[in-house]
């Protein structure tokens, strides 16, 4: 797809506001002529297609303070809004001729989905969440089906990516196991905001739950765990599958590679990235989100339940091979996710037997 053209956009409905992050999203439709190819527009002219529109404000940079204000100033224009006793406050206003030289991440940091799916505008929707407790059985009743039945479309960026057709210039590292490059929320230049994220090649690998240690190095008690386990659920071939390789040492070379790369081209020293995995993620192919380790800007992105440290994951795959098979995993659930009815209704279930 090439760059949509943006001038063209109908505002439909504001789909979330959140004023605490400078951001706010949009739906509405642009024609399909403002993004496919010349080809395309002479046979779609006057369609429409939906389209979310994400806008947030960036970092200023470093060099920011000695140039907000006095000749040239980055902020060129103000005004007084109120003012009692010491404090006084502002209406400011950006002098766009400067702003390149000295925010080359921009002022602000638009993000645009077109076009969006159902998936899209329900995620990006305000919603309210409920803690749900997945327990193996409600993975493979209800979790297991949903992930199965997405579309390959879904994840077709992952395939871009993995297949060199997409965001090649900026992969900081490739092997026949994963990638790593910096994540779509990284506005690519603020250090403190450092957003990168790692994605393995094996489709196979869905989320967590298909994580599995080594059971040959595993202990005694981890490998009679493992057996009881086999034969009393019995097993599905996909979990067979995925056990059948040792998930430890790719997340650990993820870990060292993250570390290497954040350490050789921004400084970032032992102790300096949090790296963590999603459950439930939005796109069900596995990849690690590397972030700095300072950063607090990533919201119900770091909420305790949907975020699950790389290392506690590796420390719990060693201590016990088949664990994210094994464990309930409690996380929250917004009202408009594809899970959200069935799940609640399992609770209620689940509660009655309590
Ligand atoms: P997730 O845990 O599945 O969902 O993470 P989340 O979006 O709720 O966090 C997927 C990660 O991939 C997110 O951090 C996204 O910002 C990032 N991401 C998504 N897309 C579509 C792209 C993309 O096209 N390119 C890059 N570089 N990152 C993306």
């Amino acid at each position: 797809m090439s760059q949509p053209a943006l001038h063209a956009f109908q505002l439909e409905r504001i789909l979330d506001e959140e004023p605490e992050k400078c951001r706010v999203t949009l739906l509405g439709t642009l024609p399909t002529t403002a993004l496919s190819s010349l080809e395309d527009n002479l046979t779609h002219e006057h369609e429409r297609v939906q389209t979310i529109i994400r806008i947030e404000k960036t970092a200023f940079s470093p060099s920011c303070p000695q140039t907000f204000f006095g000749k040239e100033a980055l902020i060129s224009n103000m005004k007084l809004v109120e003012h009692t006793d010491i404090y006084s406050w502002f209406q400011g206003w950006l002098a766009t001729s400067r702003s390149e030289e000295v925010q080359p991440q921009g002022d602000v940091k638009i993000n645009v989905i077109c076009p969006a799916t159902e998936v899209h505008i329900r995620k990006y929707s305000k919603q309210l969440s409920i803690l749900v407790s997945e327990t193996p059985e409600l993975y493979k009743r209800i979790t297991e089906p949903y992930i199965s039945n997405f579309p390959p479309s879904r994840t077709q960026w992952v395939t871009e990516i993995l297949s060199g057709r997409a965001e090649q210039e900026k992969i900081l590292f490739s092997s026949p196991e994963f990638v790593i490059l910096p994540d779509m929320k990284w506005d690519l230049h603020t250090v403190g905001s450092l957003y990168l994220v790692a994605i393995v090649r094996d489709p196979s690998l869905r989320s967590l739950r298909d994580l599995r240690g080594d059971l040959e190095t595993g202990t005694s008690e981890t490998k009679k765990r493992k057996l009881d386990t086999d034969s009393s659920a019995g097993e599905t071939s996909q979990s067979a599958q995925s056990r059948s390789s040792d998930h430890i040492s790719l997340l650990k070379s993820i870990r060292h590679q993250a570390y290497r790369i954040t350490r050789e081209k921004w400084g970032i020293g032992s102790g300096g990235l949090r790296m963590w995995i999603h459950y439930q993620p939005s796109y069900y192919h596995f990849h690690v989100h590397i972030v700095n380790a300072n950063y607090e800007g990533a919201g119900m992105g770091m909420a305790v339940g949907q975020a699950h440290l790389l290392e506690d994951v590796i420390a719990l795959l060693e201590n016990n091979p088949t664990i994210f098979e094994t464990m309930t995993l409690t996380y929250g659930l917004g009202e408009q996710h594809g899970l959200y009815e069935s799940m609640r209704t399992a609770q209620e279930e689940l509660q009655n037997y309590d």
